[in-house]
């Protein structure tokens, strides 16, 4: 079964740029809410299913759920992965910006890093309703940057893997930012673990 991970961090520890309430209703209620669902869905399934505990496992082979439990797995599973994937590539006071292989990529593809922020920033703002924009390494070895709605991401389809993410669905910035969702984008690269990045650009975290 899929279990809440423990945030490397405090609740506050991500102020002032992304306030302590909000992180906690994020983490502790609607993480937690995709974790029930998708368990609830597992238990459904039964058997082997039920031992399963990395949602990797399950937003990869999607096409080898039953149907009667597939999309919602889909949206719960792809929304313990996505919450994970977003918690564990912030930190603390964040980073100075890419570094290593990780950089090299992105002024490849981008020109510069302001370059690679002001496409990302326009993905993420014009991402329509409930949605997250990831910065993804391609099959092959291109970066790309990519809007999915609801909780998909690059494993579902296979085309690549995360290695970033910001999550745009309202929950994630209204208490702070209301409708502002340019101005929770621009304030979440303080937070960006660039590092992070780096590790899952070269294969080290998947
Ligand atoms: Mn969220």
């Amino acid at each position: 079964m899929l279990t809440l991970t423990t945030l490397p961090y405090g609740y506050a520890d991500l102020e002032p740029h992304y306030d302590a309430k909000t992180v906690e209703i994020h983490h502790s209620k609607h993480h937690q809410a995709y974790i029930t669902n998708a368990n609830n869905a597992l238990t459904a399934l039964g058997g082997a299913w039920t031992e399963i505990s990395d949602p990797k496992a399950i937003i990869t082979k999607l096409a080898e759920i039953p149907e009667a439990q597939r999309t919602v797995l889909r949206n719960n599973a792809g929304g313990h992965y996505n919450h994970d994937l977003f918690w564990r590539t912030m930190k603390p006071g964040g980073s100075q910006g890419p570094i290593g292989n990780s950089k090299a990529a992105i002024e490849a593809q981008w020109g510069s890093f302001d370059n690679f922020k002001a496409e990302f920033k326009k993905a993420a703002a014009s991402a329509f309703g409930s949605a997250w924009t990831f910065l993804n390494k391609g099959a092959d070895g291109k970066l790309f940057i990519k809007s999915y709605p609801g909780h998909d991401s690059a494993y579902m389809d296979g085309s690549g893997i995360p290695l970033t993410v910001i999550d745009v669905w309202e929950h994630a910035y209204y208490l702070k930012f209301q409708n502002r969702r340019a101005d929770f984008i621009d304030t979440w690269w303080n937070l960006v673990d660039w590092q992070a990045v780096e590790d899952r650009f070269n294969g080290s975290v998947v």
